[in-house]
Formats: structure tokens, sequence, C-alpha cells
């Protein structure tokens, strides 16, 4: 981990004018810029994503400010005018009248029109948002205590992601200097095993907990679920660019509640059936060998006179999930 990381390239801060950089993404929003999930120093807008949810968030929220930019310059242009242009220095009488029937209505007419431009997309989207129909894949999110565990869905590939070593050593070491923790470069958001997922393809996720209430989170997709025990809640993303994202757990669910990152390399879809088949072949047993009595934890035979004489706490195949 950590030589192949993308993120942040695009987004350097400016040394010279730190909030110019911010400006600069901000007016050039429409541009396709990416964004990690890493912030970055002086940003002033939100990120624009990395996921079909994500940049239709990013493109709700730049209507609605684009809308409020015109209103503040509406209302506050009409103010300062009617202050100056209109003041008692000038020997302006005020008009006397208290009721106006045709202003009352356009200031109602406006903004229900206005909430209404602003609602329709907004509605398109969130119902999209959780459309998780005809996806290509499943991934299974399980939160345990502390960590994430991901079942590929039909692929009898599981994987247990943990904080790194170097992270959890740091973070418990008494003599930590700063000069670690920033030659690290992803301290406390970094993973042993990050999730692998293909780009441009729809993915359902199916997310659930095995003790508390967890939540799975990685900013630059543009969702949050929670991981609640015994309940299976869905999301789905389609992720757009290759890259690794980072995100942690959202939901406080003990004391190491800050130390259950969650790592995404999103890769090719070619470069996803190589990782999976790959991962496949190593969760295969190897072949049996004839005569050869077998892996010690093989599941009995149906109608094997053996299975009587052991124990009835022998260890069974690990429980999917
Ligand atoms: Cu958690």
């Amino acid at each position: 981990m950590g030589s192949d990381v993308k993120q942040g390239a695009r987004f350097k801060p400016l040394t010279a004018a730190p909030w110019a950089g911010g400006v600069l993404s901000l007016l050039t929003s429409t541009q396709a810029l990416a964004q990690s999930a890493d912030p970055h120093r002086w940003q002033l807008n939100m990120g624009r994503g990395v996921t079909t949810s994500a940049q239709h968030a990013y493109d709700a929220h730049m209507l609605a400010l684009w809308i409020c930019v015109a209103i503040g310059a509406v209302v506050f242009g009409a103010m300062a005018v009617a202050m100056f242009r209109f003041r008692k220095s000038r020997g302006v009488t005020p008009a006397q009248f208290s009721h106006n029937t045709t202003a009352e209505i356009v200031w109602t007419v406006v903004p229900i029109v206005i909430l209404v431009l602003m609602a329709v997309p907004a509605t398109r989207k969130l119902i999209a948002l959780y459309d998780t129909r005809e996806a290509a894949m499943t991934v299974k999110v399980t939160g345990v205590q502390w960590m994430w565990k991901y079942e590929y869905m039909g692929e009898d590939v599981t994987l247990t992601s943990r904080l790194d070593r170097e992270s959890d050593r740091l973070r418990q070491s008494r003599g930590t200097t700063r000069a670690e923790l920033d030659a690290h470069g992803h301290y406390l958001l970094d993973v042993d095993t990050p999730l692998v997922l293909p780009t441009d393809t729809k993915i359902r996720f199916v997310v659930t907990a095995d003790d508390v209430i967890h939540s799975w989170w990685v900013p630059a997709f543009g969702w949050k679920q929670d991981a609640i025990p015994g309940l299976i809640n869905e999301a789905w993303t389609e992720i757009l660019e290759p890259g690794v994202y980072r995100g942690q757990c959202a939901e406080l669910c003990g004391k190491d509640h800050a130390f259950m990152p969650i790592v995404v390399r999103a890769v090719p879809p070619a470069e996803f059936d190589a990782w999976l088949a790959e991962q496949k072949a190593r969760d295969v047993p190897a072949i049996p060998v004839p005569g050869d009595p077998g892996p010690a934890d093989a599941p009995p035979t149906p109608g094997d006179a053996d299975t009587t004489t052991q124990a009835p706490s022998a260890p069974a195949a690990p429980a999917a999930g």
C-alpha cells in the first residue's frame, strides 16, 4: 500500500495564496475534476467525488449554491440601490402604502418556483441513490469491533481488512514522533488488506454488523451506510476513476472506533477479474492426492461410520460472513 496512491495529485494546494486553490476549484467546478477522500488544506468547496452518486450530490449542491448566489446578489443589490438612491439626504419622501397584492403574489410564487426547480432534480438523484437494482456484483460488508469484513457474494472470496500494522505500532508507542507520523503518509487511514473493486461497474453493497452499530463511509463515494447487527442495509456505487479511496467507520462503535479505516482500491474491470481469479485460486484447497486422508477439517462424509467417534466440537468450515 502507499506506492499506488494517486489521490490528491490534482489538488496540490497553492503555496503562494492557499485560499486561491479553493477558489479555483470552486470556479472550475464544471470541469471533470475528480477528488479523493483526502481533503486538502484550504479546501473551500465540497469534493466532487468519484462515483455517479457523489457527482449527483455535487451537482445538486452546485445548483443550490448558484441559485443562492443569484438570490443574494438580487436581494443585497436591491437593498443597496434602495439605501443609496432613495436616501433621505437626497430629499426622497417615502411611500405610505402598506399592502401590495401583486408584490405579495410575486414574493410567494417566485420562491415556490425556485424550490420546485431544485427539488425535481434532487428527488431524481435521491431515488437513483437508493436504486440498487441491476447491479453487476454484490459485496457484503460486515462491521466488526474493530475491522471490516468483505465478502464477494457468489465468488467465495472473503477479505478481512484492519488497521495497518505500522499505524497500529505508531499509535500505541509512547515514543512516536511527529516526523514518524508524517513519514507514514496515511497514518490511521491505511489497512492491511484493501477492498478491491472494479471501476465502471454497478456494485451493490449489503451492509451489516456482527456486534454493534458501525457505519461504512468513503467520502469520495458520496454516501455512507449504517452497519447494524441483525439488519441488512443496501447501497450501491459505480466508481468512475481508478484510484485508492479512503474512509472510516462513521458510527461511534467502541474504544477502537477511530482505528477501523476503510481503503478501497478501484481498478479497471479486467484487472479486477484477474485479481479475483487470483484470490479464488489462493483460497481453493490443493487437489487431494489419492490415499491422502485429506484436510483435517473436511466435513464428514454422510454414512461414514468413523464420524461417530469424532468429538462433537470437531472444527467446522468457517461460517460465511
Ligand atoms: Cu465501527
